[in-house]
């Protein structure tokens, strides 16, 4: 791969994304930021397909009434079927399929590990009261983001692919903030200050300005115990803390409850 005239690392296989969108346009939010670079430097590669373009009418129609009746319209099966063929054809590896839905099995962070090792993944965004579901027979997964209903699957898509290209190597910056978010550590994050030192009467926490980069972590560190204590103890359950990992918790609990008393 060329990026100015050196060639770089060995071209590592992109994660591939093909996502069939009726509004495509919504994936230009994925061109901001980390992820936005990770598209600059072929990190990843999202291309969408749109089912109107195989719609086999005049009035280019993707959508219709339910059989049965009831409210809303659904999306039609062949417009869907052949804009997952065509990706087929582009990716550069026989693509896992994803129906976007609340009916699938819910996404994380564990989820996410696991779906990005296919390579190259489809993703088919619903909109209306969904799609015909002669296509569902024939993806091969159905996830959810979460128990609610959206308008359309792209917000799902979109966050998906988040998730998974942050967990690309060297697509965010400074990997030890990947490994210290939340998930992947186990704790909630500490709490993180910037300029200004002074902010009505607010001050930053003098250890962070001490230079003493040992206590510092060890400082985080009991944050980070504490505020999981406080906020998701749940996830300290399933953490085997270390003997000072114990210790410092139990100091924060101790500290904690004396401010209560004050
Ligand atoms: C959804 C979710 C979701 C349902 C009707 C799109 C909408 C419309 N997708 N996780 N929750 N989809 O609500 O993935 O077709």
């Amino acid at each position: 791969m060329l990026s100015g005239n050196l060639l770089t690392s060995a071209p590592k296989v992109p994660l591939w994304f093909g996502c069939i969108t009726l509004f495509p346009e919504l994936f230009q939010a994925l061109r901001y930021g980390v992820i936005g670079r990770a598209l600059e430097q072929q990190m990843l590669h999202v291309e969408t397909m749109n089912p109107r373009q195989f719609a086999k009418d005049n009035y280019q129609r993707v959508d219709d009434y339910p059989y049965g009746g009831g409210a809303g319209m659904v999306m039609m099966a062949e417009p869907l079927c052949d804009a997952i063929d065509a990706l087929k054809e582009s990716a550069p590896s026989t693509p896992h399929v994803i129906y976007l839905s609340p009916q699938g099995r819910v996404f994380d962070q564990v989820a996410a590990l696991e779906l990005m090792q296919k390579q190259s993944l489809i993703l088919i965004a619903g909109r209306y009261e969904g799609i015909d579901e002669r296509v569902l027979d024939t993806v091969d997964a159905e996830w959810s983001v979460g128990n609610f209903v959206l308008s359309g699957g792209e917000i799902a898509a979109l966050l998906m692919i988040d998730v998974m290209a942050r967990l690309l190597p060297g697509v965010v910056g400074d990997a030890s903030s990947v490994a210290t978010d939340s998930i992947t550590s186990g704790l909630l994050k500490y709490p993180q200050y910037t300029r200004p030192e002074v902010l009505n009467d607010r001050r930053v926490p003098s250890m962070l300005l001490s230079g003493h980069h040992q206590e510092i972590a060890k400082w985080r560190l009991k944050q980070a115990l504490g505020r999981t204590w406080l906020k998701k103890p749940e996830l300290l359950a399933k953490r085997q803390l270390t003997q000072s990992e114990t210790e410092l918790l139990a100091e924060f609990i101790s500290e904690n409850n004396a401010r209560k008393k004050d």
